[in-house]
């Protein structure tokens, strides 16, 4: 935009980007407040990551019942859940009816793209532009674009000229996959769960696989209307239990350290969690996991006799076995994940050892070898939690490009405000403990809401996190990382949690790696103290 065009009102209060679980719950928490909010949403319609990922097997490995809003008590008597892992449909259609009983599609235009984002410091106000050709002026502006939105593809992808999909753009109607050679490129939570759930249709499935995960059983027990019951009755105690847990889960650790621990209770708390599958292994084991190689070491060695025992060919189950530490990727979940590759027409190409040397017209050359395929899925990932931040052309004082200033890692206060972008917040950015994302997003909605109305009660329009405060919160989330094997492995690994998994991206924790509570009480400390890291003041 002409960054000399004068704002002079304002056409809105707040602008939220996105209508995924965060971009839905800021926009009723902005709307709770009294302020006029507009959303933009690239999709069609609301859902977000749920919206995108519809691929075959997509789910949540979140529990079903903390996976979703806790601040309406219609909405959890009103909405039953039939899986304890629900899939993508089912998501999606809870969102879908969050959205209309709360009345929250008609706050959002869909089908567009926000390009740019201004700020005019003279007026105060903030102009938002979308490849649709709107300008809206706003007083604030809130990103709720997602962590996993910005979609990464193989460089050289464009040489192949078959059929192409990437997990989190499958088409609504579906991929024929009846007799073709398929390769899935990647084996994230996204591949993983895909997998199985293709190789009855297509004639061959050949993962190309860089770095082999740590997959758990997916395992997801039908909920009965006792179950839901009880979640309802419950629902306290069941919050309190996921604002203890690190990861703002619902589960409960059998002890502080495993090395620690005798080897046959050891023994006996793995299986256990292997039995429940998902993120049990790593949330319902021992506390030391993430924290102490000799003990991370036990639950690697239990992986690894799963997998020989699962994957007959040992040359296969060998191509399986991660050499990472557990946990330092984000630990996916798949039912029957394993077991497929004891079915002769899945194959298994370790493109670590022979990487992909060229994409060409009709597969992938590999160790000098053309490998031909008909349909090749791109379980890729994205440019995890800035990705999709710094794509919206941010500009704040003094023109100041958010994308250039993080571009060596982000600098924010509490994961939410950005000193130089006043009235600028972000739900789930960078530097907010990771887990569950529904809680962490719906907690950022509501601490940004309580900001704007304390700024209201005060008299201000301009609310600026001091740079001394985004600086020492940026200092702190080190040196949690510093305790932790993501900090040893993560890049090595190739881990979205440190943005390793993008070439050239700056290495840097992108969440908070403390307890999720002591982040909580640090935000609510934030609002109690009446926010002494902010500066308020009026527009100009
Ligand atoms: P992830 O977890 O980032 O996985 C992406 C996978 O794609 C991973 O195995 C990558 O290998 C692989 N990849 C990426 N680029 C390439 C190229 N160029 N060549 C070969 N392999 C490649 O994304 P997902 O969609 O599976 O899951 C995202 C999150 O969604 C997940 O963590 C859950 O929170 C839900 P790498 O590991 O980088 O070596």
């Amino acid at each position: 935009m002409d960054r000399s065009v004068r704002s002079t009102s304002a056409d809105v209060d707040a602008v939220v980007i996105g209508a995924g679980f965060a971009g839905l719950g800021a926009a009723y928490q902005l709307r709770e407040i009294g302020l006029m909010v507009r959303g933009f949403e690239t999709a069609g319609d609301v859902g977000g990551t749920w919206f995108w990922n519809r691929y075959p097997g997509a789910r949540t490995d979140s529990k079903a019942f903390i996976y979703c809003y806790t601040f309406s008590k219609e909405i959890r008597d009103e909405w039953d859940w039939t899986e304890l892992y629900p899939t993508q449909p089912e998501v999606l259609a809870y969102l879908e009816f969050v959205a209309d009983r709360l009345d929250l599609r008609g706050l959002f235009t869909f089908d567009t793209t926000v390009t740019s984002v201004t700020w005019d410091d003279q007026a105060g106000l903030w102009t938002i532009e979308t490849a649709r050709g709107d300008r809206v002026v706003t007083r604030f502006v809130v990103t709720a674009v997602g962590i996993l939105s910005a979609v990464n593809v193989p460089e050289g992808i464009d040489s192949y000229a078959g059929e192409m999909v990437h997990t989190s753009r499958w088409p609504e109607q579906g991929v024929d996959f009846a007799g073709k050679h398929v390769a899935i490129i990647g084996s994230g939570s996204s591949g993983v769960q895909l997998l199985p759930n293709i190789v009855d249709d297509a004639a061959t499935v050949t993962l190309l696989q860089r770095t082999p995960n740590y997959v758990s059983p997916g395992r997801t027990p039908p909920l009965s209307s006792d179950d839901r019951s009880y979640y309802r009755d419950n629902h306290e105690a069941i919050q309190e239990q996921v604002r203890a847990n690190p990861l703002f889960q619902a589960y409960t650790l059998a002890g502080m350290s495993a090395k620690a621990a005798p080897e046959d209770e050891r023994t006996a708390v793995y299986e256990r969690a292997w039995q429940e599958g998902g993120l049990a292994l790593y949330m319902a084991t021992y506390a030391d996991l993430g924290i102490d190689i000799e003990s991370n070491r036990t639950i690697t060695e239990f992986f690894k006799r799963k997998i020989e025992s699962t994957v007959r060919d040992p040359a296969k189950a060998a191509k399986l076995i991660p050499d990472h530490p557990y946990g330092v990727k984000r630990p996916p979940s798949s039912a029957g994940y394993y077991e497929v590759f004891n079915r002769e027409d899945v194959h298994i190409v370790d493109v670590r050892a022979t990487p992909i040397e060229r994409f060409t017209e009709t597969g992938a050359i590999i160790d000098g070898e053309l490998r031909r395929f008909d349909i090749v899925v791109l379980a890729t990932g994205f440019d995890a939690i800035t990705g999709a931040i710094t794509r919206l052309n941010i500009h704040g004082v003094d023109g100041r490009s958010l994308a250039d200033e993080w571009a060596d890692g982000p600098l924010n206060y509490l994961g939410m405000a950005m000193p130089g972008f006043p009235n600028l917040f972000s739900v789930a950015g960078p530097m907010v403990p990771a887990g569950n994302v529904p809680s962490t997003t719906e907690h950022n909605g509501q601490w940004i809401a309580g900001i704007i109305e304390h700024a209201r009660a005060v008299g201000a329009e301009r609310i600026e996190v001091t740079a001394g405060a985004a600086g020492a919160w940026r200092g702190e989330v080190l040196e949690l990382f510093g305790y932790t094997l993501v900090r040893d492995a993560g890049e090595e690994a190739n881990s979205w949690f440190v943005g390793a998994n993008i070439k050239g991206k700056a290495t840097f924790p992108l969440f908070y790696f403390g307890p999720a509570i002591d982040y909580v009480n640090r935000c609510a400390g934030e609002a109690a103290a009446n926010y002494p890291n902010f500066s308020f003041s009026p527009a100009s």
